[in-house]
């Protein structure tokens, strides 16, 4: 039975690399420089599946994919349905944060009960976090540079990952709120996990024991 590993290009493939290596994966091509979506390894049984970092809960929900790794972001903003979630692999960390521009009162605006405009990519989280907090908010949906949305009146604040600050700093805003700290997690496919179990078991327990300090 072939295991398919839904991976996305960027911060969390890199990072992913020595976990597939301890499980003894190795990636047949590099996805960053190959067109390819679908990968072989050097196990005839192992093939990795390229997606958009957002997609990977969903090919795993549906069992296109048995297992895959993506950010609590955004297995957050997916909700988890038919996701078995068993390892926090403490890779590709960062804060999700509230954001303003640098000089705008957000304490104030807050306690005094003003309608906040908030601009992200994560309308789930912001939702909850505003809602816990009794803070009325509109929420806007963007699907990337959130940080531009203050600095031209779209948005009061954003709701969105740091990891230097340096995106912040470079666009004149300041965090002014920490909301959650993130990870990646492991997820399988909850069938998949029953059908092939002899297969995914030393796949999780080869990512367990390597997962960086
Ligand atoms: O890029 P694409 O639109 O295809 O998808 P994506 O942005 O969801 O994927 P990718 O690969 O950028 O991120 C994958 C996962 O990495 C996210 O789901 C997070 O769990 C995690 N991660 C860790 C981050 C960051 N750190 C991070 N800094 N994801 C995004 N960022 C962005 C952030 O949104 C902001 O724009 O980097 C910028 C801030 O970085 P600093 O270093 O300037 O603070
Ligand atoms: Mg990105």
């Amino acid at each position: 039975m072939t295991l398919t590993i839904a991976l996305s290009k960027g911060r969390i493939f890199d990072e992913t690399l020595p976990l597939l290596a301890a499980a003894g994966i190795v990636p047949a091509e590099n996805p960053e420089s190959s067109r390819k979506l679908i990968i072989g390894t050097n196990r005839e049984d192992v093939q990795l599946v390229i997606v958009r970092a957002s997609d990977v809960p969903t090919y795993v929900q549906y069992g296109a994919a048995d297992l895959g790794i993506a950010g609590r972001d955004v297995l957050i903003e997916h909700g988890g349905a038919g996701l078995y979630q068993p390892i926090d692999l403490n890779i590709a960390k960062c804060r999700m944060m509230v954001a303003v521009k640098k000089g705008f009162d957000y304490h104030a605006a807050v306690t005094q009960g003003a309608r906040l405009k908030v601009a992200t990519k994560y309308p789930q989280i912001a939702r909850e976090h505003f809602a816990a907090k009794g803070v009325h908010v509109d929420i806007i949906k963007l699907y990337g540079s959130m940080e531009l949305a203050p600095l031209v009146g779209l948005a009061d604040a954003i709701v969105d990952l740091v990891s230097t600050g340096g995106t912040l700093k470079a666009n004149n805003l300041e965090a002014v709120e920490h909301i959650a700290d993130i990870s990646s997690r492991l997820v399988v496919n909850q069938a998949a996990l029953k059908l092939k179990y002899d297969t995914i078991q030393p796949v999780l327990d080869a990512f367990a024991s390597a997962v960086p300090a």
